[in-house]
């Protein structure tokens, strides 16, 4: 079953994606995603001008070889393109051994392990009468856990906050923006959040929320205590995770449970913190985690040590890794939860998909493979537009942390 074609498909149907798909002699194909928000292209040349001339004439078969081949043969390892990169060759492969099965993915990751995946939406607004009002509408929708954001009083913008009447997108067209950021007023606000939540609410429904890697470790020690009358599901992202020690000194402190991973790449950039028990929920995915093999290695550790998933699944992973998280999720034993935000109707003509929502809960439906397509006659027509994500400064000018 040999590889006869490879090509990578970069589209903006109302935000980039950068999508690899395989080709067989068979004719199966599968698909990867391999977006990198704001930084597409490199992964596209990556992909382009360095993986596709290894894979013509590989067996499709040879999921775990060609894993290894990419990674260790490459000699520079590690890294947001390269792992993206070797995650969608990895997907792409993984969905050709569906298809070529006539069968969905997750009956070869070992099958179901539960009857659907838990997922949280996004509930965000300028004051936190919005945000009560946003919460109230996924509520409705069936959501039984929420991620809440808010506008920062003193601050002109704040992260997870939507644009006008559009749902939250970061990534913009021309230069990026540059925001203001103040751990002083942000600390002293989000408690009073939660407050109003819970009192609106109730104790049951689930909530999330991102600090979105702008804490010092003892500032989020200080914000985690300050929520644990809330009972949060997660305290995302808490510091800028290089430091993996950083959670150490959080962890001393509170018993909010701590999520950590969207911006990881490989088993090495957490597995101090899965073995110290220093996190709660593992945030890494399939695009920039190497693919459903990789992430599978990440969670069989995590497994170990009490820590459960919980991918990440903005708007900037597109379908086919949407798709790919639901066979994994709903495979693992250790499943946490699943982020889940919608895509534009653009998006999803593009990507048709036979995963679906409902009631607070997702499958990935039973079509073989993946159950992702690709129109690339539409695709075609969203050609690549350049946006960058936004970066952040101090009161005093500083950067710091987006
Ligand atoms: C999340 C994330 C996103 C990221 C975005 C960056 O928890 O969903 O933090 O909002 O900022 O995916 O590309
Ligand atoms: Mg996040």
């Amino acid at each position: 079953m040999k590889i006869t074609d490879a090509r990578v498909i970069v589209c903006s149907p109302g935000r980039n994606f950068v999508t690899l798909k395989l080709v067989t002699e068979d004719g199966v194909s599968g698909l990867g995603d391999a977006t990198v928000n704001g930084r597409e292209l490199a992964v596209a040349s990556y992909l382009t001008d360095h993986v596709v001339p290894l894979l013509i004439g590989r067996d499709a078969r040879r999921i775990e070889d060609t894993w290894q081949y990419l990674y260790k043969g490459a000699y520079w390892r590690r890294g947001p393109i390269t792992m993206a990169a070797i995650g969608a060759v990895d997907t792409a492969l993984w969905d050709i051994r569906g298809k070529s099965l006539d069968t969905p993915v997750y009956q070869l990751l070992g099958g179901a392990s539960r009857d659907a995946v838990l997922v949280y939406g996004h509930a965000n607004g300028a004051t936190i009468e919005e945000t009560v009002a946003a919460v109230a509408r996924y509520v409705k929708l069936g959501y039984t856990a929420v991620r809440a954001q808010c506008g920062i009083p003193g601050l002109a913008q704040a992260y997870g906050v939507g644009r006008g009447d559009r749902y939250y997108e970061p990534a913009e067209q021309g230069m990026p923006p540059e925001h203001l950021w103040s751990s002083e007023r942000y600390l002293g606000f989000v408690p009073t959040l939660f407050t109003r939540l819970r009192a609106e609410f109730g104790d049951e429904l689930h909530f999330l929320h991102d600090v979105h890697h702008r804490l010092t470790p003892i500032e989020a020690a200080r914000l985690g205590k300050a929520l644990e009358p809330y009972h949060l599901f997660w305290l995302e992202d808490p510091v800028p995770a290089e430091l993996q020690e950083g959670f150490r000194l959080i962890r001393q402190h509170t018993t909010t449970p701590l999520a950590v991973g969207e911006v990881f790449n490989t088993v090495y950039d957490c597995h101090r913190l899965i073995e110290e028990q220093l996190i709660d929920y593992i945030r890494a995915t399939v695009v920039h985690a190497g693919g459903i093999s990789h992430l599978r290695k990440i969670a069989a550790l995590a497994e170990l040590y009490h820590v459960r998933t919980g991918c990440h699944g903005a708007t900037d992973l597109s379908p086919v890794c949407m798709a790919a998280a639901l066979h994994f999720d709903l495979s693992v034993h250790n499943f946490g939860i699943q982020e889940y935000m919608t895509h534009t109707a653009e998006t999803d003509r593009v990507f048709p998909h036979s995963y679906r929502f409902e009631a607070g809960v997702m499958h990935p439906g039973d079509a073989p493979g993946l159950g992702v397509d690709i129109d690339e006659a539409l695709a075609a027509r969203y050609p690549y537009e350049r946006a960058y994500l936004p970066t952040t400064r101090k009161l005093d000018g500083t950067v710091h942390s987006w």
